[in-house]
């Protein structure tokens, strides 16, 4: 006999373990979106693939592994991996950039760590903003490491690292980040190398306070709703 009493439970079973997987999957859906705000749009910023790849690269440079001798590579800013700058007394002519996917009208916060492994010299580095039409007609800046370390002459001595953030607005949806070895550092290099490490380009209007608001909210409202749907159930 069909009893009606039976049939509930499992339907409210069924309606339970749904209700959790959709709260589960849209929890972690609005995290993963909250996350995603403040992605690095930078390929292989930090050269821990221990190479180029994702970015176009002439002159004299390398990714180096920190601690190896050749070339002289110091520590990395981030993981293992930087680039090495005019390594080996020789001409600073490196030019290294990347085509960045962009939104017009949209700002973003440039970052990076540029350093030096020597004896004293600092060394600089001419960082270009554009947008295919012009070299550097978004943001055209220098960057001036800090001084040598004193302790030159082991293959893991510290490099002398420093910070660098710039904005810049983007005029079109390709946006081309170049880095190119000042000529005048080629005056400096014996005995001294630049350094590049962790590139990162986020979207400055991302994470906005109103986005995490938005988040929050979402959250708070998800949670009302399974803790309703536990009362009820
Ligand atoms: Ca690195």
């Amino acid at each position: 006999m069909f009893n009606i009493n039976s049939f509930q439970p499992a339907a409210s079973k069924a309606a339970d373990i749904l209700m959790r997987r959709t709260l589960v999957v849209l929890t972690v859906a609005l995290v993963g979106a909250g996350a995603a705000f403040a992605s690095n749009i930078v390929t292989n910023g930090s050269f821990e693939t221990g190479d180029f790849t994702g970015w176009s690269e002439t002159g004299n440079a390398s990714v180096c592994q920190q601690g190896f001798a050749s070339p002289y590579c110091g520590d990395a800013y981030d993981g293992n991996y930087s680039v090495s700058l005019n390594a080996g007394d020789v001409v600073a002519n490196m030019v290294l950039s990347q085509v960045l996917a962009t939104t017009a009208g949209d700002t973003y916060d440039l970052s990076f760590a540029y350093g030096t492994t020597g004896l004293q010299n600092p060394q600089t580095l001419d960082v270009f903003v554009d947008d295919g039409v012009t070299l550097g007609d978004i943001l055209n800046t220098t960057a001036v490491s800090p001084p040598g370390n004193s302790g030159y002459g082991s293959y893991f001595q510290l490099d002398n690292w420093g910070t660098y953030s710039f904005a810049f607005t983007a005029t079109s949806s390709a946006t081309t980040l170049t880095f190119a070895d000042d000529p005048s550092n080629t005056a400096v290099t014996v005995s001294e190398d630049g350094k590049l490490d962790d590139v990162q380009v986020v979207a400055a209007s991302a994470p906005e306070p109103a986005s995490f608001l938005l988040l929050g909210t979402a959250l708070v409202v998800i949670g009302r709703a399974a803790r309703k749907y536990r009362i009820q159930a």
